[in-house]
C-alpha cells in the first residue's frame, strides 16, 4: 500500500500532532495494520484497514468497541489505573464517525498506540500463562456489569451449529475441488459433530450463560508491560455476547501449545498440562467467584470445543479455496488444520487431568 495514500487516510482522523511516517505492523490474519508515527513526544497511532468481507458492519463493530472501551475506561479510572495504557482508546475521524470509508469503499479505524509493551506469539513460561489468565479474567470481570446491546459483528462466530451449516454448504460446493483428497480430515470433524452440538445445546438452553466476551483471546491479542504484567486486551473487533468459556478455551488453545499454531513439525505440538494449570489458576483467581457452577464444570471442555472449531475453520477455508485467512503458502490452511488437530488430540488424551486441575483450582478460590 502506498505511503501517500496511507498518509492521506491518516489525515482524516483526529490526530492532533504532525505525522512523521506510516509503516506496516504485525501479522494479523484478517485486517491490515499500520503504525502512524508522529513527531516529538506525541503519541503514535495504530491505523487499521478492517477486512470488510469478514466484518460486514464495520460501523456497528466500531460502536461496540467504543461502548466496551468506555466502560472499561471508567473501571480503570475508578481503580486509579492508567487509562491511556490499560484500555484501548479509539480515535474518531474528523467528521465524528468512529471510522473512515475511503473512495474504494474500504473501512479504516484508528486507536492510540500504547508504547513500551510486549505482545507474545507464544507463552514461554508458566508465569506468563498465569498473568495471561488473570488478564482475561479481569477483562471479563470489568465487563460483568456491562449491559448495553452489542452488534453481532460476525454471525454465529463461536456457534458450532452455525459453523456446521457453513461447513455442510462448503462441502457441497467443494469450491476448490479439494474435498476428495480430504476424507481423513473430514472424518475428524464428523466423528465429533454430535459431541460438540450437545455442548452448544447447553448454551442454547441457557444452562451455560451468555456474557460479554472478547472472543479472540489468543496470546498476541493481550499487551504486557515490560514488568510482565498484563496491560490490556487488544483486537476488540469480535467483542460481543458469547459464553465466557469461549475466551478461556481460545486462550488455552494458544497458551498451552508447545508448538506453533501452524507447526509443520507435529512432534512439537502438544498441550502442556503445567501451562494449562497456570493459565487456569490465573483465570480462576479473578473469576471463580463470578462464574456459575456449570461454567466451571465445562471450563476444561471449552478448550476442546474452541480447538475443534479452529480445526473446522481452517479446514473449511482450505476447502473453500483460502478465502478467509491470509495464507503464506498454498497448503497453509491444511498445515494449520493438521497442527490444530494434533493439539486437539493432545487435549483429548489429557482431558481428565484438565478437569481435575479445574476442580482443584476452583476449590482453592472458592474455599470450599
Ligand atoms: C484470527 O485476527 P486474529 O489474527 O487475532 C481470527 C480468530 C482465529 C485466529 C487464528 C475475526 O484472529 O478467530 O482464532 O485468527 N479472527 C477472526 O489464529 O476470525
Ligand atoms: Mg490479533
Amino acid at each position: 500500500m502506498k505511503t501517500d495514500k496511507l498518509l492521506q487516510i491518516a489525515s482524516k482522523f483526529e490526530i492532533p500532532d504532525e505525522i512523521k511516517s506510516v509503516g506496516s505492523l504485525g501479522e494479523g490474519f484478517i485486517n491490515d495494520t499500520f503504525i502512524v508515527r508522529t513527531v516529538g513526544d506525541a503519541p503514535d497511532y495504530i491505523l487499521q484497514r478492517k477486512n470488510k468481507s469478514i466484518f460486514p458492519d464495520v460501523p456497528g463493530m466500531m460502536e461496540n468497541i467504543r461502548k466496551v472501551t468506555s466502560h472499561i475506561r471508567n473501571r480503570v479510572r475508578e481503580a486509579g489505573g492508567d487509562e491511556m495504557r490499560e484500555v484501548m482508546t479509539v480515535v474518531p475521524a474528523k467528521d465524528g464517525k468512529l471510522y473512515y470509508e475511503d473512495e474504494d469503499g474500504e473501512f479504516w479505524a484508528v486507536t492510540v498506540f500504547i508504547p513500551d509493551t510486549i505482545a507474545y506469539d507464544r507463552a514461554d513460561s508458566e508465569e506468563l500463562a498465569r498473568k495471561g489468565g488473570q488478564g482475561i479474567g479481569r477483562f471479563q470481570e470489568m465487563l460483568s456489569d456491562f449491559n448495553e446491546p452489542l452488534a453481532e459483528t460476525i454471525k454465529g462466530f463461536h456457534n458450532i451449529r452455525h459453523r456446521f451449516s457453513q461447513w455442510d454448504e462448503s462441502l457441497a460446493r467443494d469450491a476448490a475441488g479439494r474435498k476428495s483428497s480430504l476424507a481423513t480430515e473430514i472424518g475428524w470433524i464428523e466423528s465429533r459433530r454430535q459431541k460438540m452440538l450437545d455442548f452448544w445445546k447447553l448454551v442454547e438452553d441457557g444452562v451455560i450463560p451468555t456474557r460479554v466476551t472478547h472472543n479472540d483471546t489468543k496470546i498476541n491479542n493481550i499487551l504486557f508491560d515490560k514488568n510482565g504484567e498484563v496491560l490490556c486486551a487488544i483486537d476488540l473487533d469480535t467483542v460481543m455476547a458469547s459464553p465466557a468459556l469461549n475466551d478461556f478455551g481460545d486462550a488455552i488453545r494458544s497458551y498451552t501449545n508447545t508448538g506453533a499454531e501452524d507447526d509443520t513439525d507435529l512432534g512439537k505440538v502438544e498441550m502442556s498440562l503445567p501451562m494449562f494449570e497456570a493459565y487456569t489458576d490465573g483465570y480462576l483467581s479473578e473469576r471463580a467467584k463470578s462464574l456459575e457452577e456449570t461454567e466451571i464444570e465445562w471450563l476444561a471442555f471449552s478448550a476442546l470445543y474452541i480447538t475443534y472449531e479452529q480445526v473446522l475453520r481452517f479446514l473449511m477455508d482450505y476447502i473453500d479455496g483460502d478465502k478467509y485467512y491470509k495464507i503464506k503458502n498454498p497448503e497453509h490452511n491444511l498445515q494449520r488444520t493438521h497442527a490444530q488437530y494434533k493439539l486437539l488430540c493432545s487435549m483429548e488424551s489429557q482431558y481428565e487431568k484438565m478437569q481435575g486441575a479445574v476442580k482443584k483450582l476452583a476449590e482453592k478460590y472458592l474455599e470450599r
